[in-house]
């Protein structure tokens, strides 16, 4: 009897410390705040749902593998020779953490004046880059991202993944830091886009934090 109690309290004991590495972190902003934009049913779905999978599938793949114990930039760095569970629930975890917090229901956000100077330099206008980003997320066959980062040089870059692939796995060819990236995955617009994409595209400049985005690229460049 005692046996079959301190068993079932070591059960309790290690359903309560079960590794489990990986969480969301809150929205910074009620499910409704981009209204206009992005929906609040879609905003709740994504979030609450897809968003959390991601965090919990990601938990149950590395379970007793090494990944358990390194950081989520450590497991993107190495997916070629991850499974693809890790590798799409990883991906999924970090781009979908990173999705929520550039975008704001604060209006007239404005790129840093060192980010709007770099976006000029290289894509010529912020109107250009917009354009650019845009027509990456468009193109972008199925389900994907479109992205915007930092390469090894600190030169910003638009470029486009499929599926949960970001800039920071290995298998991917064009490699960077990013700094703001577009879901274009259906369940990101479908509810009150349906098939209209590009709708999608243009809207979310209205709701985009150009604060965060200025900050991770700033961050991105000191690390270099
Ligand atoms: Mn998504």
């Amino acid at each position: 009897m005692k046996i079959l109690k301190i068993a079932a309290l070591g059960a309790v004991l290690a359903a309560q410390f079960t590794f489990a590495q990986f969480k969301q972190t809150p929205l910074p902003y009620a499910y409704n705040a981009l209204e206009g934009s992005i929906d609040a049913q879609t905003m709740e779905i994504h979030y609450s749902k897809h968003g959390a999978a991601y965090a919990a599938n990601l938990n149950k793949a590395i379970a007793g593998t090494p990944q358990e114990k390194q950081t989520l930039l450590q497991i993107l760095s190495e997916t070629s020779k991850l499974t693809p569970a890790i590798r799409n629930n990883a991906g999924g975890h970090y781009n979908h953490e990173l999705f929520w917090t550039i975008l704001t229901p604060e209006k007239n956000t404005q790129p840093s004046a060192k980010l709007a100077k770099a976006i000029n330099e290289t894509f010529g206008s912020l109107d250009a880059f917009k354009e650019k980003m845009s027509k990456a997320g468009a193109d972008r066959f199925g389900s994907g991202w479109a992205w915007l980062s930092v390469d090894k040089n600190g030169k910003l870059f638009v470029s486009s993944t499929p599926n949960q692939d970001n800039p920071l796995m290995d298998i991917v060819e064009e490699k960077g830091t990013p700094v703001l990236g577009i879901d274009v995955w259906e369940h990101a617009y479908y509810l009150k886009y349906q098939n209209k994409r590009a709708d999608y595209l243009s809207a979310i400049w209205n709701v985009l934090n150009w604060k965060e985005v200025s900050k991770r690229y700033e961050d991105a460049l000191s690390k270099k």
